[in-house]
């Protein structure tokens, strides 16, 4: 048998950070992990390829190839996800669609021979064997959330390693918090399942054995979420990457109360976590509590931030705008707690109601909700009555997005973000964006000599280089992001 992993395209948005990609001669900042994990599940006789669109496109020829194909997507990919689909039934494949997108929504995909809804460690196997005896059904749905612990090692070497800026693994599923809006409690459930520390620095070893060097996302939806198997793991990946001579650089996602954790935080910094992403959402009390968001409410969200800063890691975060409860002046107030934390990559979003969440369910009852969602809430699109007027709202919240990445107040924020970080030893981004010399010779073509923001530019990179100059390489990259949102920003 052979199998083709098809990854549909993104959008240009916020998170496909294209333009910064650019600088870098990457396709993709990285690699689809679902799709290499569900490869390493097939029996071992199926000859595998992968093709994502992100760094490639997909040519006729590789749909010849096939004599099965797999895709996987969010609901920001169901348009290029249904291209994908029509284009392999012109050419007779048969087809099967699992992923975020398939496993919330509540349409049909007709042309799809199969559907996996949720996590497939339980249900690939019985697909394979149905299908050996022609009686695969049309939707696999698992009866529960499976174990971790027997997910193998995902197929990463099936993916062109050097079209992505950094490589991702996975150490858990499953979040215990309970937001209104989010998914990602219904897709993978409130107890966090965690995998084996064997399982981890196996994963890690795979890389490694690649030739992987520099940033590794560990895609968990919240990797404190299992705080007593977190603190078991963190020692031996730091003796891990101590004896390996610290090949990556970690990136993760995190709820704020780890600023509660010394103990954690100092773990993270020794195994060389160097950036995190949190879900502040926003400073006004009484949308977190309407969001049910009761782990960033009693503390001082802005300490929390500096705190973690304090460690070496660069706090990016996820902010909201369209609670119920939002004050007229939401918009400065978010302007004004960006700007204090020094986050300089702040996604901004309109509040939105993803598929079957609690908030979903909601809107619905009050009669509120007006379509799906795009599933990319940094659209400027509402799929709901909002209770501030909307035109108010999304201006309001369009000149958030125009405030925090004009060029004076980005670059303000990245050198404020590298005043407050203190860690010794290599920068987040060895091996990627600036150990290429070619790469920081396009910043400076595009920002500093192209960009008619050149003199902020200039300005930003003798301030970085006199006071700064350890975090020279983080400098850059920043500039380099702020360059994508900027250019994302002038387009809405
Ligand atoms: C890493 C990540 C990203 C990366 C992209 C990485 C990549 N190339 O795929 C980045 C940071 C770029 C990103 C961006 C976004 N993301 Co994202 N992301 C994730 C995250 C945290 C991990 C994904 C992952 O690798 N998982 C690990 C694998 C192993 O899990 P899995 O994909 O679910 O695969 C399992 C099953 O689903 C199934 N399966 C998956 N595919 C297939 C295919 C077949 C054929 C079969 C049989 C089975 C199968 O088998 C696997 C094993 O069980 C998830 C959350 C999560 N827990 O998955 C969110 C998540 C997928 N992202 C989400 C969203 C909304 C976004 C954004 C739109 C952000 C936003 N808020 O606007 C953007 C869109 C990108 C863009 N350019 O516009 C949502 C998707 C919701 C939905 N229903 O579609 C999720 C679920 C989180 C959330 N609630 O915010 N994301
Ligand atoms: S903390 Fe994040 S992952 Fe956990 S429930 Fe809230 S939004 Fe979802």
């Amino acid at each position: 048998m052979k199998v083709l992993l098809v990854y549909p395209e993104f959008p240009d948005t916020y998170w496909s950070f294209r333009h910064a990609l650019r600088f870098e001669g990457k396709g993709s900042a990285f690699p689809p992990l679902g799709l290499l994990t569900v490869a390493a599940m097939l029996p071992s006789t199926w000859e595998q390829r992968l093709v994502d669109m992100n760094v490639r496109r997909l040519e006729e020829a590789d749909i010849e190839w096939a004599d099965i194909v797999f895709a996987s997507a969010m609901i920001v990919q169901k348009d290029s996800l249904e291209q994908v689909i029509r284009l392999c039934k012109t050419q007779g494949k048969r087809v099967v669609v699992g992923g975020p997108y398939v496993s919330t929504s509540t349409e049909q995909l007709p042309e799809a021979d199969h559907i996996f809804v949720g996590e497939a460690e339980t249900t690939l196997p019985e697909f394979v064997h149905d299908l050996e005896l022609g009686i695969a059904r049309r939707v696999y749905k698992a009866a529960e959330r499976p174990s971790l612990t027997s997910v193998p090692v995902p197929h990463f070497q099936l993916a062109e390693l050097s079209r992505y800026s950094a490589m991702s693994v996975q150490y858990s599923r499953g979040c215990p918090f309970n937001c209104e809006f989010c998914d990602i409690i219904e897709i993978y459930g409130r107890v966090p399942r965690t995998k084996t520390n064997e399982q981890m620095l196996s994963e890690l070893d795979a890389l490694r054995s690649l030739g992987w060097r520099g940033q590794v996302f560990i895609v968990d939806d919240n990797f404190i979420g299992n705080k007593r198997n977190v603190k078991k793991l963190l020692p031996e990946l730091v003796e891990w990457s101590e004896r390996h001579g610290h090949p990556f650089l970690f990136v993760t996602e995190a709820s704020v109360n780890l600023a509660e954790d010394d103990q954690l935080l100092e773990m993270m910094r020794r195994a060389h976590f160097r950036r995190v992403f949190l879900g502040i959402e926003t400073p006004v009390e009484e949308s977190l509590k309407e969001a049910q968001k009761g782990q960033n409410t009693r503390r001082d969200l802005l300490e929390s931030v500096k705190k973690i800063q304090a460690y070496g890691m660069e706090v990016m975060a996820g902010f909201i705008v369209g609670f119920d409860n939002d004050p007229e002046d939401i918009f400065e107030r978010q302007i004004d707690f960006i700007r204090e934390s020094a986050i300089p990559l702040a996604m901004v979003g309109l509040l939105t109601a993803l598929p079957d969440t609690q908030l979903w369910r909601r809107l619905e009852r009050e009669g509120r909700m007006l379509k799906e969602s795009t599933g990319n809430n940094t659209d400027g699109s509402l799929n709901f009555i909002p209770v501030m007027d909307k035109t108010r709202l999304v201006e309001g919240y369009q000149k958030i997005l125009r405030t925090i990445y004009s060029p004076a107040e980005y670059y303000q924020r990245a050198l404020d973000c590298l005043s407050h970080l203190t860690h010794e030893g290599p920068e987040p981004h060895r091996g990627s964006m600036m150990s290429s010399l070619t790469a920081f010779m396009h910043v400076i073509l595009t920002l500093g000599v192209r960009d008619r923001e050149r003199v902020e530019f200039w300005r930003y990179l003798k301030r970085a280089t006199i006071s700064h100059r350890k975090y020279f390489a983080h400098a850059i990259t920043l500039a380099a992001m702020g360059y994508h949102f900027r250019k994302l920003t002038e387009g809405i």
